[in-house]
């Protein structure tokens, strides 16, 4: 007492400068975080194959991966990790975080790319930079395989129509011998960019509603 108390001082400060999110909401996923891990210190890929609201969610595997993907940490690191601590699992989940009233037009820009490069790396599932046709084919498959009513044929033919859009949209004068290698992050960041990323792109199956987070204040 007496001492200035201007700066705030908190064991998850730290995190909250690199995260963006706010001590309260850091509180609420550090409580997630020791329910998903056993109270461990590290989350494995079975903690989060056992949540129930991720079971029939088609593309668990994509999802489940990306917190497990160094790209997603920011480490300037790629390939995977086994298992994450408190600060990775952040890291990762503050791809979610929407922006709030205060986020300056530069931030919602740089928030932006954040999430559509997290969405790029989980279709670019061998790091080299481009979504190729085979790794597109593969996540339409697994988006259609829980209906009966299509088969693999008929995922990979959407599949491949949807690459051949993509292919024409990106590269208009291409001939009829050349072979398009595939989505680059700058093709990817054009496709989507009348899509509102911001506020759309968010998840409910922890438990957390990131959507609600937004003004770092519970509002039940
Ligand atoms: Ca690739």
């Amino acid at each position: 007492m007496g001492a200035s108390q201007t700066r705030p001082e908190h064991k998850y400060q730290d995190l909250a400068d690199k995260t963006g999110f706010s001590l309260e909401q850091i509180k609420n996923l550090s409580k997630r975080f020791q329910q998903l891990s056993g109270n461990e210190e590290t989350i494995s890929r079975d903690n989060l194959e056992s949540i129930p609201a991720l079971a029939n969610n088609p593309i668990r595997n994509e999802i489940i991966g990306a917190f497990f993907d160094k790209r997603n940490q920011h480490q300037d690191a790629v390939g995977s990790c086994q298992e994450i601590g408190f600060e990775q699992f952040l890291m990762v989940m503050s791809h979610f975080r929407p922006p709030t009233l205060k986020t300056t037009v530069e931030e919602k820009e740089a928030m932006r790319k954040e999430k559509l490069r997290f969405l790029f790396n989980m279709h670019d599932t061998d790091n080299d930079g481009t979504i190729t046709l085979a790794e597109y084919r593969k996540v339409v498959e697994e988006l259609l395989s829980k209906s009966d009513a299509i088969t693999k044929e008929t995922a990979e033919a959407i599949a491949d129509a949807a690459m051949l859009e993509v292919a024409s949209i990106n590269v208009p004068h291409m001939g009829p011998d050349d072979f398009y290698e595939g989505i680059t992050f700058e093709h990817f960041e054009e496709i989507l960019k009348g899509l509102e990323m911001e506020t759309r792109m968010h998840i409910r199956f922890l438990d957390v509603d990131t959507a609600k987070m937004g003004c770092g204040k519970s509002t039940s």
